[in-house]
């Protein structure tokens, strides 16, 4: 059988206009069924009483001001506001609440860490209920606030790994009304540097290390190499390992367990009643060119989305155990690990390590064990754990998960299957959720937990109510269905980003420039026949590498620092496993030779400069890369030498011999796969 992936498999589909896929429906969810045809009609009356659609769900929420005003744009669009006049405490509602009512001692986090006994047991697991979550940001918010003095609106970078300190700081830091930032554990030394700069942050919480894969990855280490480029007043440091020889910088660090040491067990923060549009978080993401940009969330409408989809896609009642197996340094740990559980008063698992290790059914022995019943995860994942076989998964008793969800880049129809029958007994609802980093919550997905409309292997599905999502050809006009065409929002909704931090106008460039009116995703889609969304993949240069978004800039950056390298081209090409992986073709710089040693050399340069995610499959030494008479380089050409596809239109193109070197390096590649 030909081997299929994921962009491919959606690319042959949309070129062929082959139907899209067939229509799948349990017997489990019959009563949340309805037709496609009904479910427009519910989504144009959300969108033409658009404005109560969304204080009707806002209002579902305790605000400690009502809102005056559900949508603005100020001082034009498209700076929107929404809730304005409404004042609410994130913190308030994911923790106060539920220890105040009937669920204070539900359990809100089941945690486990990494390590395992001889037995394949784990050696360390946590449980903490609401009431337990409550006291823990109460004092969490209390050393912020008494001891090192942060006040609403400064910024603190948390370099955490999955722990239960990740959470609880990042609801601390809300309820005293500062700003998040929290940056990825698997990034460097330099992407850490750069973000704290660029956000200002007055401080950084940290860890000793963690366990990854059976290793020990020490965190304070690489901290201090970010702190010597970019200074923060104060460091905190948690114990998550227990090293012994961690550096401190006194009297600039602190161990948490110091810090917290006197801070009473029943210490209280009056939540700070920020506006609806005062900003929760900064999350720093890649983009065509330049520096990641820091996407700007807002307080309230975040809230009021975040939620809502935790009730329409996740469909989640007091009974389930939900899993989003991301990690909180991407957006997707934002809203569906620390407000969208705790929002809804879930109780959820978090886990710190691998996802095999140390055998490949870790994940299937902690959705047994804690009888996990909603599960979101990755493609990635999937195809993983498709390689490995199902033999893995059936050792295990899996039927309490009832609804699942994938998130991050497109799913392939066989993953979906694979997924569906042997994860999901062919009885859950499972849906393909799009969204990004700057729409704040998911945006096109099934919605069990209202209606269900038939699911299809691969499919996005339709916008949920409430969101006008459309594909439409380059001059803004909506494609016809099968035809390939760029995914936009066509009117403001409630998580939408606020900006870029200290770049309003790259925000107008980036997102709204494009299709005036409309914001601009930077995806490429088709709508079937049915109108449900297929996206296939990114439009600009990002890549998504095993769900995590890249840009290709920031790997050429990385590439031509180091001084062997002159010129650098970075491409994604399609894998298997991680959806794209990236490639690199550089230009060494006069009298450099090539050679296996300097291809590992400069992998390990990419790994040390963003981290290990962003290391190259391969590198191809050339003498040139193929770019225009202006001097841009035309990344697509590679592309399509990768993909052995039509170059396409070429008349820009300044030296053709830069594609035959292209070409030849990569046949060389082919030809060495092979071999072996
Ligand atoms: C949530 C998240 C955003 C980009 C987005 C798109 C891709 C995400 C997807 C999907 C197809 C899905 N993407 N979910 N593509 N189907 N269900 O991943 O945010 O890291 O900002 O990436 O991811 O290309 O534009 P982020």
């Amino acid at each position: 059988m030909e081997k299929l992936n994921t962009n491919t498999i959606a690319y042959y589909m949309a070129e062929k206009e082959l139907p899209f896929g067939e229509y799948i429906m349990n017997k489990t969810w019959k009563d949340r069924e309805i037709d496609i045809k009904t479910y427009w009609e519910i989504h144009r009356k959300s969108l033409e009483n658009f404005e109560e659609f969304w204080s009707s769900i806002a209002k579902e929420l305790e605000w400690f001001k009502p809102w005056d005003t559900i949508v603005t744009a100020d001082p034009a669009p498209p700076f929107y506001k929404w809730f304005v006049g409404g004042r609410l405490n994130l913190s308030y509602l994911a923790v106060d609440k539920h220890a105040k009512g009937w669920r204070k001692n539900k359990l809100a986090l089941i945690w486990e860490g990494e390590p395992v006994d001889g037995a394949g047991k784990p050696l360390e697991t946590r449980k903490l209920t609401y009431y337990d979550l409550y006291r823990e940001v109460n004092r969490v918010a209390y050393m912020l606030k008494h001891k090192f003095g942060i006040r609403k609106g400064d910024r603190i970078t948390i370099y955490l790994p999955m722990i239960p300190e990740l959470p609880i700081t990042m609801l601390a830091a809300w309820r005293i009304g500062a700003i998040t930032s929290v940056v990825f554990s698997g990034f460097s030394a330099d992407a850490l540097a750069e973000r704290i700069a660029d956000a200002g942050a007055r401080m950084l919480i940290t860890a000793d290390g963690f366990w990854r894969r059976g290793k020990v990855v020490r965190l304070k280490d690489i901290a201090d190499q970010a702190l010597e480029k970019a200074g923060v007043e104060k460091v905190v440091v948690y114990r998550r390992l227990g090293l012994d020889d961690v550096k401190m910088s006194p009297p600039r660090d602190h161990w948490w367990d110091d810090a917290m040491g006197d801070v009473p067990l029943n210490a209280y923060v009056e939540p700070e009643q920020v506006e609806s549009e005062h900003p929760s978080y900064i999350l720093y993401t890649s983009g065509t060119t330049g520096k990641p940009k820091g996407i700007v969330h807002d307080t309230g409408g975040w809230a009021v989305h975040v939620y809502a989809t935790m009730k329409w896609v996740f469909d989640i009642k007091d009974t389930d155990v939900f899993w989003c197996t991301a990690d909180i340094g991407w957006v997707t740990g934002h809203s569906y690990v620390v407000l969208g559980p705790t929002i809804v008063g879930a109780t959820q698992v978090m886990y710190e390590g691998a996802p095999d290790y140390p055998q490949p059914d870790r994940w299937w022995s902690i959705i047994e064990r804690y009888g996990v019943s909603v599960f979101y995860t990755s493609p990635t994942a999937i195809r993983m754990f498709m390689r490995y076989g199902e033999e893995w998964v059936r050792r295990h008793d899996l039927s309490s998960i009832r609804l699942m969800h994938s998130v991050g880049e497109p799913i392939n129809p066989e993953a979906w299957r694979w997924a569906y029958k042997n994860l999901g007994r062919e009885e859950v609802a499972f849906g393909s959720t799009w969204w990004m980093t700057e729409t704040g919550g998911i945006v096109i997905s099934h919605a069990p937990g209202f209606y269900l409309v038939p699911m299809k292997a691969g499919t996005n599905g339709p916008p949920l109510p409430g969101f006008e999502a459309d594909v439409v050809d380059e001059e803004g006009r909506p494609v016809a269905p099968g035809v390939r065409g760029y995914l936009v929002i066509k009117r403001p909704w409630p998580g939408m980003l606020h900006g870029i931090w200290g770049d309003p106008d790259r925000y107008i460039k980036t997102y709204w420039s494009k299709f005036p009116g409309m914001f601009y995703a930077g995806d490429y889609a088709v709508k079937d026949g049915d109108g449900y969304i297929w996206v296939l993949g990114r439009a600009d240069e990002v890549l998504k590498v095993a769900g995590h978004r890249l840009g290709t800039y920031e790997l050429e950056s990385a590439l031509i620092e180091h001084p062997a390298v002159a010129e650098a081209a970075v491409i994604g090409i399609p894998d298997e496993v991680k959806g794209e992986a990236p490639i690199a073709y550089v230009v060494l710089k006069q009298g450099v030779q090539p050679g296996e040693a300097l291809a590992k050399e400069l992998r390990d340069h990419v790994r040390k400069t963003i981290g290990p995610i962003a290391e190259p499959a391969h590198i191809f030494f050339v003498t040139k890369l193929p770019k225009t008479r202006s001097g841009k380089i035309m990344r697509r050409l590679l592309r399509a030498v990768a993909m052995n596809a039509p170059l396409g239109d070429v008349t820009t193109l300044e030296d053709e011999a830069s594609v035959e070197e292209a070409k030849k390096a990569y046949e060389e590649l082919r030809a060495e796969i092979e071999r072996k």
